[in-house]
């Protein structure tokens, strides 16, 4: 169960991302705003959200830092991750939950400025608000990463 859990994270982590970026462990990395380059989202995660990666390789032992901005009402469903995640809002509002079920009642609503710090393998989902054009989370941990649904028919990778 724990190996095929694993392999699944390899490939998951795989999938995420191609290029090596420095992290702070071995340089400076300081960024402006307007210097943030954003890519399309993973294919891990539904269409429509944007990724740029600031720090480290998402498949690595390494440090990372990304931020995610999502268009207005982007849902990720119930899913958990292989490390720790901060989760970080930068913009806009970030319907956040803990559990196994995609139940907006049990979530908040974290504007920006809010944090939430998620321990491995804990199940979690969100949403971003619907009135705002986007919202964007910044996401920080130790890799490698990887993404994992709780109910396999919501991940897109399978559609
Ligand atoms: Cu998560």
């Amino acid at each position: 169960m724990l190996q095929g859990k694993m392999a699944l994270i390899t490939v998951l982590v795989l999938g995420l991302l191609g290029g090596y970026i420095a992290y702070a462990g071995e340089a400076n990395i300081m960024v402006m705003p307007s210097e943030i380059k954003w890519t399309d989202g993973p294919a891990s995660l539904p269409p429509g959200a944007k990724i740029a990666v600031i720090e480290g390789d998402l498949s690595k032992a390494v440090p990372f830092t990304f931020r995610l901005k999502m268009p207005a009402n982007y849902k990720i469903a119930p899913h958990w991750h292989p490390a720790i995640e901060h989760v970080t809002v930068v913009s806009g509002t970030f319907y956040f939950g803990a559990g196994d079920t995609y139940d907006m009642a049990k979530a908040k609503a974290f504007p920006a400025g809010s944090i939430m710090v998620m321990p491995a393998t804990h199940t979690m989902f969100g949403w971003a608000e619907a009135t705002a054009d986007e919202t964007v989370i910044q996401v920080h941990g130790v890799g490698p990463w990887g993404i994992t649904y709780v109910n396999s028919a919501d991940d897109p990778r399978k559609k």
